[in-house]
């Protein structure tokens, strides 16, 4: 079974824009903003509806910038995450119930508190490149426990599909 997902990394300047995550899957952790596609709705506006019900922002535009799949040991679910970057946007972001948001500098982005996949394709986004990969998990990470990466294929691509 796979899962659609988005996620959604405003950046101003040499900043990102990370989110606390306050409750549910990956509670504890920093992320950026974004949620499960929802029936009707195309992955661009699910992107947009997450960013602003978990940041308050709801300007900008939005680039791709690259699809991953994660999956877990003994768990037949693929979560597939389409990754944007959101630039020129001009709203300040606002604590809501599930983030609590705080710009980060480019050399200053908080990896130990992140999902572990994110120090591998990350430096890929703020060099504005596009890639695809896979990464397999023993078990989620929370806010005591990161997840161990038992298999991981990252690409650079021309193009995404
Ligand atoms: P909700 O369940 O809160 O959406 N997400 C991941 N992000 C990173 N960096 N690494 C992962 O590795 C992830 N798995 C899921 C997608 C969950 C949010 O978390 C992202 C969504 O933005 C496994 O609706």
């Amino acid at each position: 079974m796979k899962k659609i997902l988005t996620l959604c990394i405003p950046i101003k300047g040499n900043k990102v824009l990370l989110g606390m995550k306050k409750r549910g899957f990956g509670c504890g952790r920093w992320n950026g903003f974004g949620g499960k596609v929802e029936e009707g709705e195309t992955i661009e506006q699910a992107t947009i509806r997450e960013l602003e019900e978990e940041s308050g922002i709801r300007d900008g535009n939005l680039i791709k910038s690259g699809i991953l799949e994660f999956s877990f040991e003994n768990d037949k679910k693929i979560l597939q995450v389409h990754i944007f970057r959101l630039l020129d946007f001009s709203e300040e972001p606002v604590e809501t119930e599930e983030m609590r948001a705080q710009w980060f500098s480019f050399d200053e982005i908080p990896f130990s508190q992140m999902w572990t996949d994110d120090e591998y394709w990350f430096p890929l986004l703020l060099a504005e490149k596009l890639f695809e990969g896979k990464f397999l998990f023993d078990r989620p990470s929370d806010a005591e426990y990161s997840a161990k990466i038992i298999s991981k294929e990252l690409i650079e691509v021309p193009v995404l599909r």
